[in-house]
């Protein structure tokens, strides 16, 4: 590329594209030291988590009749928000001198936690509900050199059982019932009360073991500050929706395939606390939210982030006029579900110029 080329390409991205003030390249701990567990000199393990977009959604803004805009959580280095999280919970392990930590998940936490712990050089073992969980979590995981184990059992008897094991052994447990989880996550809240100065009404997350919620109010209220939160559950996994533990969770969203969460009274506390609800979405909503976010917005995320999409478009923006919703992964992570349900075709072709005008320019 010659130099005025470069110039002028150089020139054209700082015109065209807003840097977001808030974006920031440093890890989350340094960058929240004061409001973090964490003192000057502590080990950190980062993998530069954090600082995320928050990026206007038109579309949808229309839809609701309200400003809404959309965090991009899928924009952490392993693809979820789990990361705010475990920058925090495997710093706190080396700290105390572990060399091991296990967790329960239903993939995005294997997959987070099987990174930190690489870059940290301890050991990581997940276990993960047999044949649930999605494709591109799995690849993370074992790439990052996990140990995977597929118990033939659903997610919330993983968690029993990890909890019965770190009883026991000296292996620090990285799931949501680890604080440090939490601290981390609470990041988010503080980020996006920086993005929008203070201007938001309310928030809409989807909800599985309800540790991201039980952080985001954590940080609002450090804050002192009170959108309302708005969670929603998935219909077959809404146990925080009917009060009653859920023994077989099932929904399309594998996420949030929870029946049982941990944070159970966090997240009912947080709801009411902040004038917000906890609701449930159907599969074919969240599908619908799913393929909406990408065909309109250009926003590829998970179903379980899209449930939060789908819970406000069917209740409503409730008088709220600047709302976020948090996409908590990106779609990537589950190429199986975005190929099953969408509107499109894949066309087959020969080699024919002709044939290719068809398939190019024809009726679809
Ligand atoms: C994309 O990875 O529970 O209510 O084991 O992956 O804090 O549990 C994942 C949960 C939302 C729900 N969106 O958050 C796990 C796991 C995505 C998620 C949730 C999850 P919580």
């Amino acid at each position: 590329m010659s130099e005025g080329m470069s110039e002028q390409l150089g020139q054209s991205i700082q015109g065209g594209v807003e840097q977001p003030s808030a974006r920031r390249h440093v890890p989350l701990i340094e960058r929240y030291r004061e409001r973090l567990p964490f003192a000057p000199g502590d080990p950190v393990v980062s993998l530069q988590e954090g600082s995320t977009p928050v990026v206007p959604a038109p579309v949808l803004s229309e839809l609701v009749g309200a400003r809404v805009r959309l965090k991009l959580e899928g924009a952490n280095p392993t693809g979820s928000f789990k990361d705010r999280g475990m920058t925090c919970a495997v710093s706190a392990a080396v700290r105390e001198g572990a060399k091991a930590v296990v967790c329960a998940s239903t993939g995005n936490t294997a997959a987070s936690a099987a990174a930190y712990a690489a870059r940290a050089g301890i050991t990581c073992a997940v276990i993960v509900p047999e044949g649930k969980i999605a494709q591109g979590k799995l690849a993370q995981t074992l790439i990052h050199g996990a140990r995977v184990i597929s118990l033939a059992g659903n997610f919330d008897q993983a968690l029993e059982l990890v909890r019965q094991l770190t009883d026991t052994h000296p292996i620090v447990l990285v799931n949501s019932v680890n604080e440090f989880r939490v601290e981390g996550q609470k990041t988010a809240a503080f980020e996006l009360h920086e993005a929008l100065e203070g201007e938001l009404d309310a928030l809409c997350i989807p909800v599985g073991n309800a540790g991201n919620i039980t952080a985001y109010w954590r940080g609002f209220s450090e804050l002192g500050v009170k959108p309302r939160l708005f969670g929603f559950q998935a219909e077959g996994a809404a146990p925080l929706v009917t009060g009653q533990i859920v023994e077989r969770p099932e929904t399309v969203a594998s996420a949030i395939r929870i029946g049982r969460p941990v944070r159970w009274e966090d997240a009912m506390a947080a709801a009411r606390d902040s004038r917000g609800s906890i609701r449930a979405v159907s599969d074919s909503e969240i599908l619908a939210a799913f393929r909406l976010l990408a065909s309109k917005e250009g926003m590829f995320s998970e179903p379980a982030s899209a449930a939060a999409v789908a819970g406000l478009l069917k209740y409503g923006a409730e008088g709220a006029e600047e709302i976020v919703c948090v996409l908590t992964g990106r779609g990537l992570k589950d190429p199986e579900t975005a190929i099953a349900h969408n509107d499109g075709r894949v066309i087959p072709c020969p080699v024919e110029i002709e044939r290719i005008e068809e398939a190019v320019l024809g009726d679809p």
